[in-house]
């Protein structure tokens, strides 16, 4: 027989907890399968109540893409129950003794439909409430693996997928998705490895540089407390007070107050991941890596009266502009780079890799692309998946790590812990869209809401009754974190490298175009006009004169205020001046979809040119815009030559401010009928002062006299976005509008303040 030592499962394990062996994890084992004491299978035999099927979920399934019919509820031909599944034989009336009667506290239909009503709104995101979210995926470009060890970049041609959700910070839930602010991007990637949550923005700075400021951040933009107001605006008292007081903040506030703050779209903005993190390879090596997301449709923004106006005229812009653009199959893309340096490198940098308030210049460390994403599904509900999906920037995958940048590492611990709250316990990571692919094995149990039907009596690890499982993975397989060497005192502080403010809100705002540049200031006078205590105002312009002495003038001056002595410095070290980064224009990148998804309005009235109207619509259609009969009320109108157009949106409901562009058909009567409606005439003034290519085909042009629209730009010469055809020659007409179209904008039309 066999030696009784033979027999004993001991604890493998231990002794790779010690020492040096602890610094290389090995997998855990299983039981000896020639133990006669417990073996994995006799294992399974300790379950003291079987129930039917494995115990174990299919692996690789998606509990977001793959068959989630679990969960899925579909009412179509079926009868109405109560959640017990009990069929309801009433649903118009409560339970009463007598039809004119009191209601008996019986009625449990009644009862169970009124509690669960009343209890049917989660707390909302404590900041980013405001959101929108779609599915999709990411494939990566090429091999990754002597960067990271990440199996999402293991090979080309690999697909992860993906629920990405952008949002605005500062608004309630609510509140208009056009508001002047930075726009939420985050992304998670259910890798076979477990999820990873890329959790950024479309800025690649921040406000400050120390988790110990956030909440003093959020407190000073919110509404203010005593009376709630502003809703989704950082235009108030206590928000510049706070930044003008914090100077770290002077970068970040050059791109909110740019147009990156007010993206046209969430398709045409960037994404960053705004900390520096690690890469680490499977033999350990780590490099530093910054994230940067691209649209494939180019970057574009809306002008400020714009934004102003669309919160009124559909404050659903965004969310709207997402779920049609994928309805209609024009998916959106990003794609994805990384900006990769060692540690060494990082060294010589004229500032701190881990101050979360400046950028890596793509001057100094390219980007490299390295994969794509596509986002090509809309959620079926918009509170099981985009409200209830939990963003945590604790969730990284193997290959992917933390640095210290003291930002970062307080938001490790903050959405985890947010969560629980929000969503009502620990076990949120069971919420379908939260689930990851990758199986999920551990001794973790109990608690609210607690859907994981664990089998076996053991909960516990080591242990020799479950023959030992789960096991632990091992440094293989397994995440580790890199082993960064820490020998320092404990103190609070911040690294000198950090007390640099302004050199790289100087860079930014030198790399910005003429157009950009009357922007921001426009932003700041803006924000600035709407602060009440006028010190608050004069210590933001002495802020804005260490960044740049014209920039302050000309805030200055739109204030009615002299210019102050600049702030003090939090450093005598000598500053570092950077060239000029033409990547950091938002103008830098155009995109390549011509005139896809651009929303173009042809006005019409009784007597336009019917079938030229369709004709025009039908050309732009074809080239992948959405184009829109716009009259004054719905219904018919006859045409000049005969035929009628149905009216698709009143120039009521479909104001100027939510088209990309405009186009009169021709027909004299039309125009003469246009010209007495002032939502036309606005609607063509609106159209000329945000910029946008109009179009008028023979009478048509009517309209712009009519509306005293200049024929030429300020400088004399003729505007480019003002294209007039005779009834011949519309389809070259037809061309060249498109071709402004595809540009956007005709920034030289633009005054300050605007002349139409
Ligand atoms: Fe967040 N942030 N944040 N944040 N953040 C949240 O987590 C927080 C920061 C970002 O669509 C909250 O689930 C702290 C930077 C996005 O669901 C909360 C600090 C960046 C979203 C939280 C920061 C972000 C959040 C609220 C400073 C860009 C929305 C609800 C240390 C890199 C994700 C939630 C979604 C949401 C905390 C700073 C991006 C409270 C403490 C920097 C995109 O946990």
């Amino acid at each position: 027989g066999m030696a009784l030592s033979d027999k004993i499962d001991y604890n493998v394990n231990k002794p790779g907890e010690y020492g040096d062996a602890a610094r290389d994890p090995q997998p855990g084992q299983t039981a000896q399968p020639d133990s006669d004491i417990v073996t994995a299978s006799t294992a399974a035999e300790n379950i003291a109540s079987p129930k039917t099927g494995s115990g174990q979920p299919p692996i690789g399934v998606n509990n977001t893409n793959g068959p989630l019919d679990r969960v899925r509820a579909d009412s179509s031909d079926r009868e109405l129950t109560t959640n017990q599944g009990v069929p309801v034989a009433d649903n118009q009336n409560s339970l009463k003794a007598g039809l004119r009667g009191p209601t008996l506290m019986e009625d449990f239909i009644l009862r169970e439909k009124i509690t669960h009503f009343d209890h049917e709104r989660i707390p909302e995101r404590v900041v980013h409430a405001r959101g929108s979210a779609a599915h999709g995926y990411f494939e990566s470009y090429q091999d990754l693996s002597a960067l990271t060890r990440a199996s999402l970049f293991s090979a080309p041609g690999k697909k992860t997928p993906v629920f990405v959700r952008f949002s605005t910070v500062a608004g309630e839930r609510g509140s208009t998705d056009t508001a002047r602010d930075v726009r939420g991007f985050a992304v998670k990637f259910y890798t076979d490895e477990g999820n990873w949550d890329l959790v950024g923005n479309n800025i690649p700075v921040f406000f400050i540089q120390d988790a110990m400021k956030f909440p003093d951040l959020i407190h000073a933009v919110k509404p203010e407390p005593h009376n709630g107001i502003p809703q989704a605006a950082s235009a108030h008292d206590t928000f510049w007070d706070f930044a003008s007081l914090m100077p770290e903040s002077m970068h970040m506030l050059m791109w909110a107050m740019s147009d990156r703050a007010i993206p046209r779209s969430y398709r045409t903005m960037q994404g960053f991941g705004v900390h520096t993190f690690r890469l680490v390879n499977a033999a350990g090596d780590s490099v530093f890596v910054k994230f940067h997301w691209t649209p494939l449709q180019g970057t574009h923004s809306l002008v400020w009266d714009e934004a102003v106006k669309i919160s009124g005229a559909d404050p659903d812009f965004h969310r709207r502009d997402l779920w049609e653009a994928i309805e209609a199959g024009e998916f959106p893309e990003y794609e994805l780079a990384i900006q990769v340096f060692t540690e060494q490198q990082a060294e010589s940098f004229p500032f701190d890799v881990l101050d979360a308030t400046k950028i890596v210049p793509e001057e100094l460390v390219p980007l490299q692309p390295i994969g794509k994403m596509v986002l090509n599904r809309n959620p079926d509900n918009f509170f099981a998946e985009t409200e209830q999906v939990a963003f945590c920037t604790a969730h990284i995958v193997p290959g992917i790590d933390f640095t210290n940048d003291p930002l970062l590492q307080g938001r490790i611990h903050s959405y985890l812990d947010t969560q629980i709250s929000r969503l009502g316990g620990p076990n949120f990571h069971e919420i379908p869209i939260n689930a990851p692919v990758a199986q999920v094995h551990n001794n973790q149990r109990d608690g609210m809401h607690r859907q994981t039907i664990n089998r076996g009596r053991v909960a516990y690890e080591p242990n020799s009754l479950g023959g030992g499982c789960p096991f632990q993975a091992g440094r293989m397989k397994g995440f580790t974190s890199f082993p960064q060497p820490i020998t320092e005192d404990k103190v609070r502080g911040k690294p000198e490298l950090f007390a640099d403010h302004y050199s790289q809100a100087r860079l930014f705002w030198q790399s910005q175009t003429p157009v950009e540049k009357t922007h921001i200031i426009g932003g700041f006078r803006f924000e600035l006009t709407r602060v009440q205590v006028p010190a608050i105002r004069e210590r933001m312009l002495s802020m804005l004169v260490n960044v740049d002495e014209t920039l302050a003038a000309a805030v200055a001056e739109g204030l009615g205020m002299d210019v102050p002595p600049p702030q003090p410095l939090a450093t005598t070290r000598p500053l570092p001046e950077y060239p000029p980064s033409p990547a950091l224009s938002l103008l830098a990148r155009p995109g390549q979809t011509g005139i896809h998804t651009r929303r173009v309005a042809i006005l019409v009235a009784n007597g336009s040119d019917v079938e030229g109207a369709r004709a025009i619509y039908a050309s732009l259609l074809a080239d992948g815009a959405v184009p829109r009969i716009v009259g004054s009320r719905l219904g018919k109108v006859a045409g000049c030559h005969g035929g009628t157009l149905d009216v698709e949106i009143t120039l009521e409901a479909g104001p100027s401010v939510i088209y990309d562009a405009m186009i009169v058909p021709a027909g004299e009567q039309a125009a003469q009928a246009l010209s007495m409606d002032a939502n036309a005439l606005e609607f063509v003034r609106l159209q000329y002062r945000h910029c946008k290519p109009i179009m008028v085909v023979d009478a048509g042009a009517q309209l712009l006299a009519k509306a005293d629209i200049p024929a030429n730009l300020p400088d004399g010469s003729p505007d480019p976005g003002i294209i007039g055809a005779e009834p011949a020659d519309v389809s070259a007409a037809l061309a060249a509008f498109k071709t402004v179209l595809a540009g956007h904008r005709v920034w030289q039309r633009e005054t300050d303040p605007p002349m139409v």
